[in-house]
Parts: C-alpha cells; sequence; structure tokens
C-alpha cells in the first residue's frame, strides 16, 4: 500500500546516490537497443490499440482506435439544414484555430494584404502552444547549422519525415526566432544580449532557445498581442465543425457552432487553413496528458470528411516526464529543460538507468521498462513512477539555478509542498504530442484544393518521433507559411459560388456501404469529461 512516508523514506536512497550519479555519464544506448526497447515498450507498438480504417483517403491504414472512431463517426450537421446560401461570414482566408500556428498564419496574411479570420471553439492562445515550457530549436549558433539541424531531427524522427518539411523546419527557424524577438518575446539572454541555448533530447548541438521553462507562453502572449492589435476578427468559443466545399472540390468556407447556444453559422472563405491543434484529451491507451483541454482531434475529422489524406497518424509522442504525483498535477508537463540542466532519472534503488537525453520515445520506452518488466518503479497511488532528481541541477550548476531557469516546475510542485530544490519528483509517460497529421505539402497544401494545414495537426514534419523544441519552431514556421501560401492563393481565387455540403452525404453513403457505425459524433471538440456539448 503506498504511503507519504515511505516515498519520503525512497527518496532517501536517492539522495544518498546523487554526488555520484551527478557525475555519471550514462552511455548512449546503440540502434539496436533501441529497437528492441520501442517495440517491446513503446506504446505506439501495441496492436491491440489500433484500428484499421474502412472508408476515405487512408483506407487499410491504421490509427488508434478512438481516432478511427471519430475519423468514421457522425457529422454533427446534417447538411440538409444547413443554408449555405447567405453566409454570415465572408472573407479571403478562414484560419480554424487561435494558437501558435493559426496566429502566426492571420499575421502573416494580414501582411499580405488580404482579410484573414481567426475563428477557435475556445479563446485565442487556449492551445498547447501555450503549454510548451522548454524551448525552440533553432540552429543559428556559430557551432551549429540548419544541415546539422536536419540530421538531428530526421534521424530523431526515424528517418520517417518528408525531407523538404524537414528542410523547411530547419532552413527557416533561425529567420522564426529573430521574427518572434522582434515581436518582442523575452528571450533567455546573456548579459551581452546573446541568446542562452542549451540541449534537448536528440540535439547535438545547443540550439534550445526558451523562456525560463514557460516558452510556449510567452511566445503565445506575444503572438496573441500580434493579432489583436492588428485587429485582426477573432470569432471566439465558435467551433469550426465542417468543411465547406464548392462544386469543384475546394475548400470555401466552414460550418461554424457557436459553443454555448449551438447555433449553427457560415463562413466563406477563398482559402481555409486548418490548425486545430492535437489529440493529447484523447488519452490513448488511458494516459493522462500534458495537453490543452481543447485537444480533441478535431482538425484530422475536419480535414479528413472533407478528402485531405493524412499521414503517420498511428505515431503519437508520450513526453517522458509527465508528473508521476502528485495526483492533482498528474500527466501534467515536467520540462525536458530539467534533463537539459542536468538531472537523471534514477529508479527505486537510486540507480541512474538511461542517458537522460535520448529522444523521447526511447526515454519514455525505458521509463516504461522500468515500472514494467524490472519492476523498479516506485509505486504511488496512481501507478508506478520513477525519481527526476531535480536537485541534482543545483548540485551541478550551483543554488538559484532552478529558482531561475525552471521557475515554473518550483512553482507547480511547490504548490504541493514538494520543493524540487530538494527532493527528486515522480515521473512517468504523459500522452504529449500527435507525431503525424493532416499529409501537406511545402506549401502547406493538402490534397483539397484551397485547403491548408499548419501546426501539430499537419503531418510529415517529425517523421515517428519529434524532438523538444521542433513543435514550437514547427508552428511558427509553418504557421507563418501557411498565412503566406493561404493569401497568395486567395489573391488569385474568386469568391466561392455554389457552395456545398455533399461530401458529407457521400461520407455517409460510404459509412453504410462499409456497414461501419462507430456511434460517436464527431469532430469531438471537447474531452469525453467536459460538460455535454451534443
Ligand atoms: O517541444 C516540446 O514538446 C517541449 C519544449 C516540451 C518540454 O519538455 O518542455
Amino acid at each position: 500500500m503506498y504511503k507519504i512516508d515511505k516515498l519520503n523514506e525512497l527518496a532517501k536512497v536517492v539522495a544518498e546516490k546523487r554526488e555520484y550519479n551527478a557525475k555519471l555519464e550514462p552511455r548512449r544506448m546503440t540502434a539496436e537497443e533501441k529497437d528492441v526497447l520501442l517495440k517491446t515498450f513503446h506504446p505506439d507498438y501495441r496492436e491491440d490499440q489500433f484500428s484499421v480504417l474502412e472508408v476515405g483517403e487512408n483506407k487499410g491504414g491504421k490509427v488508434p482506435t478512438q481516432l478511427a472512431e471519430l475519423l468514421q463517426g457522425k457529422s454533427r450537421i446534417n447538411p440538409a439544414d444547413v443554408d449555405l446560401s447567405n453566409p454570415d461570414y465572408d472573407t479571403d482566408v478562414l484560419i480554424i484555430g487561435g494558437g501558435g500556428a493559426g496566429s502566426s498564419c492571420a499575421i502573416e496574411a494580414d501582411n499580405a494584404g488580404v482579410k484573414a479570420m481567426i475563428v477557435t471553439k475556445l479563446r485565442i492562445g487556449d492551445a498547447n502552444t501555450m503549454m510548451a515550457e522548454g524551448g525552440i530549436q533553432a540552429a543559428d549558433k556559430p557551432n551549429d547549422s540548419p544541415a546539422i539541424h536536419y540530421v538531428d531531427a530526421f534521424g530523431g524522427g526515424h528517418f520517417a519525415a518528408k525531407p523538404e518539411l524537414v528542410k523547411k523546419l530547419v532552413t527557416e527557424a533561425p529567420d522564426a526566432i529573430r521574427w518572434l524577438n522582434e515581436l518582442g518575446v523575452e528571450f533567455d539572454k546573456d548579459a551581452d544580449g546573446t541568446m542562452i541555448t542549451t540541449h534537448g533530447g536528440g540535439t547535438s548541438r545547443k540550439r534550445m532557445h526558451a523562456a525560463k521553462d514557460y516558452s510556449g507562453a510567452e511566445i503565445m502572449r506575444t503572438l496573441r498581442d500580434e493579432v489583436l492589435n492588428r485587429g485582426i476578427p477573432v470569432i471566439d468559443f465558435t467551433s469550426a465543425i465542417e468543411i465547406i466545399l464548392d462544386e469543384n472540390g475546394k475548400a470555401s468556407g466552414a460550418v461554424l457552432m457557436n459553443m454555448e447556444t449551438k447555433e449553427l453559422m457560415v463562413a466563406r472563405a477563398k482559402t481555409v487553413v486548418i490548425a486545430t491543434g492535437g489529440a493529447g484529451r484523447m488519452h490513448y491507451q488511458g494516459f493522462p496528458t500534458s495537453n490543452h483541454y481543447g485537444a480533441t482531434a478535431d482538425g484530422l475529422v475536419l480535414g479528413y470528411r472533407a478528402g485531405a489524406k493524412l499521414r503517420d497518424v498511428d505515431t503519437l509522442q508520450y513526453h517522458p516526464t509527465g508528473t508521476g504525483y502528485p495526483e492533482q498535477i498528474f500527466g501534467a508537463l515536467v520540462t525536458e529543460k530539467v534533463r537539459s540542466l542536468g538531472a537523471k532519472l534514477v529508479n527505486i534503488d537510486g540507480e541512474v538507468f538511461m542517458n537522460p537525453l535520448e529522444t523521447r520515445d526511447v526515454t519514455a520506452s525505458s521509463i516504461i521498462r522500468e515500472c514494467t518488466a524490472r519492476d523498479k518503479g516506485i509505486e504511488t497511488s496512481l501507478g508506478k513512477a520513477v525519481w527526476l532528481d531535480t536537485p541534482m541541477i543545483d548540485l551541478i550548476h550551483g543554488e538559484g539555478t532552478i529558482e531561475k531557469r525552471i521557475p515554473a516546475m518550483l512553482r507547480m510542485f511547490g504548490k504541493y509542498g514538494i520543493d524540487i530544490r530538494k527532493e527528486p519528483i515522480l515521473v512517468f509517460p504523459t500522452l504529449h504530442y500527435q507525431n503525424g497529421g493532416i499529409d501537406i505539402t511545402d506549401k502547406n497544401e493538402t490534397k483539397v484544393e484551397n485547403l491548408f494545414a499548419a501546426g501539430e495537426v499537419a503531418g510529415g514534419i517529425h517523421g515517428r518521433n519529434r524532438l523538444m523544441g521542433n513543435s514550437l519552431l514547427d508552428v511558427i514556421v509553418f504557421g507563418r507559411n501557411a498565412g503566406i501560401y493561404a493569401a497568395a492563393k486567395a489573391k488569385e481565387t474568386a469568391t466561392p459560388e455554389n457552395l456545398t455540403l455533399e461530401h458529407i452525404n457521400k461520407f455517409n453513403a460510404e459509412l453504410e456501404e462499409a456497414g461501419v457505425n462507430t456511434g460517436k459524433v464527431s469532430p469531438m471538440l471537447l474531452p469525453h469529461y467536459a460538460r455535454d456539448v451534443k
């Protein structure tokens, strides 16, 4: 039976070995070792948790079972009930999603001189961007280069990403940092103004730029201010529930739903950008999540029903260090920066069981192995976990480092009486990121003409595993590009006529023909434990 006193007792073992462990340099695993580890312990390899799609562009493809239920779910609307002849909104670029990608997109579309409009089911900034902690990668130091960043990111993603997307990600990274810096993001800098950079798992150079351990919140604050200061319209508490096409199958707007009144509205647009973020709140395989409340895979559903193709959606990222204890913050993110700063992962015997800066899939799998097959986890009220020896940071870098570099972590645990400067913390993997998504070109185009995608909802950038700090980077690089390309396309597109939702009838007919009835209505919009939004 789990007891707090017992935990405190076990933590003493970690303290006793701290000095010794701090000096250890655990070896990296070989490629073969990683391969076996992943196949045995990574949740992506649990075949019983996946289903094969029976309709749509990815027919025959494997996706998590909960996602299959939504992708093959019923629309929230009967197309016959929606009057498309008199749109409530008319714009050039309709951006679905008010996170980092949607906001960056809106700013660039605005720069291009077109009318852009954001629609978001919660409020602008209520997004995974806001939740990102540790930093954003960019190879902008003399010892680094986009080519080295490319090798890290492409290799870290098991060579499964689209090379042209990785190239774009890394080559445009330095400019993304410059852009954010000029917009007003308060990056950590040395006294001479040089940006402070650190390592992340799988990076061969220190290229993680951060604003303490609330980098995403700082970036989102800046982007949100910029969108609002420019007067770009933001329709909040309003979700997009279907993409509208025109008679030629081009994206031409979206059906919107007011989240409180359930009133339906129509937004007509020359181009549409899906920037709805991820899927952590699907809690695949019963995992807790580090994600924002609205991360329910909506964009995948919107895109799929309209005819877009998905890729790599059978691969999810379980961030190795979700909070394992206490209950109030179970699954909340413990930033990788904690490990970048030197804290090591330790088992019940006080043993450092791996190099803490292996890539995330490998680290998560090692922790799962420690807690299952090796039975070296620490039992809490919530299951097993391993130690992350946070006091090691001040031991290595000097007193005050934790307070200065990871104040949000100090505060988050401090609220529950845990002083991470003095005590190790308990961690276990948490559902963090959707590695795949809507298949895009290097111009953010989907398979549906005039339909673009950006940010976590887009696939192909990270392959089958994403490195720390490449997500904040992705939302900026591909968010900005989406704004540029969607605006350019809007300029050469006439106001769409003959809007239609016939593709929904067709999709329903396909489902019926295949005998698929998942009993789910989609997009989901809010987690299953939210107040009913049906
Ligand atoms: O990119 C991320 O997911 C990130 C920066 C997370 C973190 O550990 O802080």
